[in-house]
């Protein structure tokens, strides 16, 4: 199985913890990414698997997949155990809608800090209007999934795709200035959980060792342990 990655591509970074948590070895094959130049030239590979140009895509022999969700899905039916998903209907509904809700609505703001905050400012420039706007959607999405969360142990009624993607969210925001307020007592209690998975654990070690090795990152720009 092989793995077109980005180093620190958030959507990515979905697949690599749902892989480890099946323990399913890969070969990674990482994207060229710069501050400077983003994913271009985008890796011709990628472009010729998915029209979209993005990372991340699965080859699976003779199979391709490309976007998160659906490559987790991909997974699921092809390697069911460890499942990611959980049993009942209806919390297989809610943990679609919850994964959905980590890439459509926690996402967006958390694009904004990292275009607006930390690729290098256009033209010198900050907009500093639109990382604010980020912050209070961000605040806004905390409070709800405190909702979710509280006397929960995750998201669903097992360890499922819908914490991967939300914990994959939530410790970039927090990296960029973004964390969660303290009193979220839940939510905090469940990225502690989160953290103390070894697929986890090992996700945010690599992605933070990269950060690491750019030279021009900021101090404080690191997606903390
Ligand atoms: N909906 C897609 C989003 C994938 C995506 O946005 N990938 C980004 C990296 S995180 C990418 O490859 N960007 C390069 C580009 O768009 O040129 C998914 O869930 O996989």
């Amino acid at each position: 199985m092989k793995l077109y990655s980005g180093p620190l591509s958030l959507f990515t970074a979905k697949v690599r913890i749902a892989l480890h948590e099946k323990g399913l070895p890969y070969e990674k094959i990482s994207v060229p990414w710069s501050l400077e130049h983003r994913y271009e030239p985008h890796h011709p590979d990628v472009v010729a698997l998915n029209p979209k140009a993005q990372v991340p895509v699965l080859v699976d022999g003779d199979v391709v997949v490309y976007d998160s969700t659906q490559i987790f899905e991909y997974l699921e039916e092809q390697y069911p155990d460890p499942p990611l998903y959980p049993h009942s209907v209806v919390e297989r509904v809610r943990c679609r809608r919850l994964e959905a809700a980590a890439d459509e609505i926690l996402f967006p703001p958390i694009w904004s800090l990292i275009d607006a905050g930390f690729y290098p400012a256009r033209a010198g420039i900050r907009d500093h209007e639109r990382i604010g706007a980020a912050h209070a959607a961000l605040a806004k999405e905390y409070a709800l999934l405190e909702k979710e969360l509280t006397g929960r142990v995750w998201l669903c009624e097992r360890f499922s795709v819908a914490d991967v993607a939300t914990l994959v969210m939530v410790r970039a925001a927090s990296g960029l200035g973004g964390a969660p307020r303290s009193e979220y007592s839940a939510l905090h209690e469940w990225l502690e959980r989160s953290l103390a998975r070894p697929a986890i654990r090992r996700e945010m070690d690599e992605m933070n060792a990269f950060l690491a090795t750019l030279r021009a990152a900021p101090a404080g720009r690191e997606i903390p342990a």
